[in-house]
Formats: structure tokens, sequence, C-alpha cells
């Protein structure tokens, strides 16, 4: 599929940023350090820490994203290549445009993570896009999301469901 179908694909289900996408930006919570299939805040694995991951509710068959604070704390830079998730039919990384008064989300073809760098998934920004879901997802449930790196490196994450 190119990048062009698969923002159609997008496109069609939510366009415009009042679904998924949009809504109030959500402070991070505390939490304790777990491993990477747990539901704790935090996930660190090989030098990449995910922070308070979340994503939003949603019905099978629709579209949804997870927010969430990607950290490198390895010396050496890395660069995010792409996301999959068993939960969705696709799983894009989509960033959020200003075009005129409207916002709309584009996909993301890799995104640098500089030593020390971080990533800030969120509400009206960046976002992990799960396009076509295969199961409803309601607070209180968890997804599994999975982050692919240049370096080989991947980094599984469980978000919580909860509400925006
Ligand atoms: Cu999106």
């Amino acid at each position: 599929m190119t990048s062009r179908t698969i923002f159609a694909a997008c496109a069609s289900g939510l366009l415009l940023l009042t679904g998924a996408c949009g809504g109030s930006e959500q402070g991070t919570s505390e939490g304790d350090v777990g491993d990477a299939t747990t539901t704790s805040d935090v996930t660190t694995m090989t030098g990449l820490s995910a922070v308070a991951p979340w994503a939003r509710p949603a019905d099978a068959g629709k579209n949804t994203a997870v927010y969430l604070e990607l950290a490198n704390t390895r010396p050496e830079g890395d660069s995010l290549t792409g996301v999959r998730s068993a939960a969705a039919e696709r799983t894009e990384l989509h960033e959020s445009v200003m075009e005129g008064e409207t916002m709309r989300m584009r996909p993301m073809i890799g995104v640098a993570l500089p030593s020390g760098g971080r990533i800030v998934f969120r509400p009206m920004g960046p976002h992990v896009m799960l396009l076509r879901l295969r199961d409803p997802l309601v607070p209180g449930d968890t997804v599994e999301v999975t982050f692919d790196f240049a370096s080989g490196r991947s980094l599984a994450v469980r978000a919580g469901v909860r509400a925006p």
C-alpha cells in the first residue's frame, strides 16, 4: 500500500481532528517502573523508555489513537521507523498539521530520536494511529503497540484505555 492510499484510508475515517486525534492535552501521571508487558506508566527496555501510554476508547472497526512519551536514554542516537499492533488492521505514525483553520493528520515516515531525546505523542500532535480496530477498546482494557527502531531494537508498550 502506498503512502497515498494509507493516508486516504485514514482520512476517510478521521480527517478532521474531531475524533481520535482531538481533545485537550493530558498531563502525565505518576507510576511505577515496570517491564515491557505491564500496564505501568513507565516501560523501559534496552535504553528506550515509554512514559504514560494511553489509548482512546473506540468501537470495533473504528480508528483511534495511542499517546505516550518515548525517550532514548542511551548514548547513541536512534530513529523510530514504524509501529505495529495486532489490535488494528493497520497501525501508523501520524502527525497533526494545520491547513488553514483545519487540523489534519498525515503519516510520518521515520522520526529521529537522538541520544537523550524524546518524542511526545499527544492529542493535537504526533500520535499512533490504530486504523480499523479488530475489537472495541473500552476503558479498563489495554492495547499493545510495538515501536520499531532503525537500530533493530523494538519496544512493546501496553497502553491503558481511558477517556481523555
Ligand atoms: Cu491520525
